[in-house]
């Protein structure tokens, strides 16, 4: 269908809000749900009040602008919502933003990209056919590369998947006795910590779990839990022990905090689609060679990120289990795209989808 309202012309005003919320959005949590801002334009052209979306199961940005309108008593007629993407039109966690802003009077609205989900989307439609004026298009490059991962993950219908492999000089991620902790040193794990806590979901094979027993929570360099917690995903046909690490989380009181996930099967496919129905935007797969080939096979990988060690282990096993690659013409190829770490240790972030961070 077509997208409701105009393509414009937007006012010099209208472009200064659009890059306001787009500032506003950068400050949310990637993960399930998109990064969005949005910003509240007065009839002269200031800037009144600029919102944003923290994360899955919180305030729309939308909402958060309405919010503070209705705190600091600014009077809503004439006014311009300019949010970074389409206010949604369903009752997820929260919403919906277009009808609170149909409900709060405002008369005109301008977005920058559509929300293409069944779910969510349709609200500039909504508000076209109660009289708002609506227009998109504003900044659509900057908002659509905003969201990258989740545009493509709402395409494929799956998460966003990123595997990571920590390896020596010679791809190996464990020495001939199994034993793998250290290999890279503590920036690259420390750029480790960072990464769980952008994703909704971490997920290892049951033979790391029995190797390593890792406990998959998000910590501060001080060990400290962080806030976020991703899911903690196993993917195994076999039982997970009831004194698995992965099971108690950060509180190891607590037997179960809600987070962890068993996924009884060896399709990455079915693990997608479980951790889906859960909410999972982004999933993080840090699960030794036998799950790390298995994404690999199935070209669901859409980024890896590659901390390469300047060690060498010899007959330790392989970062990668056989994929079945026979000759160079099957070689799979990916673009690089080279990152540097705190404290001047090299990794390579290779991005096999057109998309950055
Ligand atoms: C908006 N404004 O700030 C965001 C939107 O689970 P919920 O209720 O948070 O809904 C999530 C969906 O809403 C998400 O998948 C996306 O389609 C939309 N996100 N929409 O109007 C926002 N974050
Ligand atoms: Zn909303």
């Amino acid at each position: 269908a077509a997208a409701p309202g105009s393509r414009g012309p937007f006012t010099a005003a209208e472009e200064t809000a659009m890059r306001a919320a787009l500032d506003a959005a950068r400050l949310g949590v990637r993960g399930a749900n998109p990064v969005v801002g949005a910003a509240l334009l007065g009839a002269d052209g200031t800037l009144l009040h600029v919102g944003h979306h923290r994360g899955a199961g919180t305030e729309h940005a939308e909402v958060d602008a309405l919010r503070q309108a209705h705190e600091a008593g600014t009077p809503l007629h004439g006014t311009t919502m300019v949010v970074t993407l389409e206010p949604c039109r369903h009752t997820g966690r929260t919403g919906p933003c277009a009808e609170a802003i149909l409900a709060a009077g405002i008369p005109r609205v301008v977005y920058a990209v559509a929300d293409g989900t069944e779910t969510a989307g349709g609200g500039g439609a909504f508000l076209a056919e109660h009289g708002v004026s609506v227009a998109h298009g504003l900044l659509e490059r900057e908002a659509r590369e905003l969201n990258d991962r989740w545009f493509l993950a709402q395409r494929r219908r799956r998460p966003f998947v990123s595997l990571k492999i920590a390896q020596s000089l010679d791809g190996r991620v464990a020495a001939a006795d199994g034993t793998s902790q250290w290999i890279t040193g503590a920036p690259a794990r420390a750029e480790g910590h960072a990464l769980r806590t952008r994703v909704d979901a971490i997920l290892m094979g049951g033979g790391t779990l029995r190797l390593d027993d890792p406990a998959l929570t998000a910590r501060a360099e001080d060990g400290t839990p962080l806030a976020r917690q991703p899911f903690r995903a196993v993917m195994s046909t076999r039982p997970v022990p009831d004194d698995a690490r992965v099971r108690r989380g950060v509180a190891p009181d607590a037997p179960d905090d809600g987070l962890f996930v068993h996924l009884p099967t060896h399709d990455p496919h079915e693990a997608l689609a479980e951790l889906r129905s859960r909410g999972v935007g982004h999933v993080l797969v840090e699960g030794g060679p036998t799950v790390s080939a298995a994404f690999l096979a199935e070209d669901l990988v859409d980024e890896l990120w590659l901390y390469q060690a300047p060690v060498l282990l010899g007959e330790g096993a392989a970062a990668v289990a056989p994929l079945g690659i026979g000759t160079l013409a099957d070689a799979r190829r990916w673009r690089s795209d080279p990152v540097g770490l705190p404290g001047g240790v090299p990794a390579v972030g290779s991005v096999g989808e057109d998309c950055r961070w």
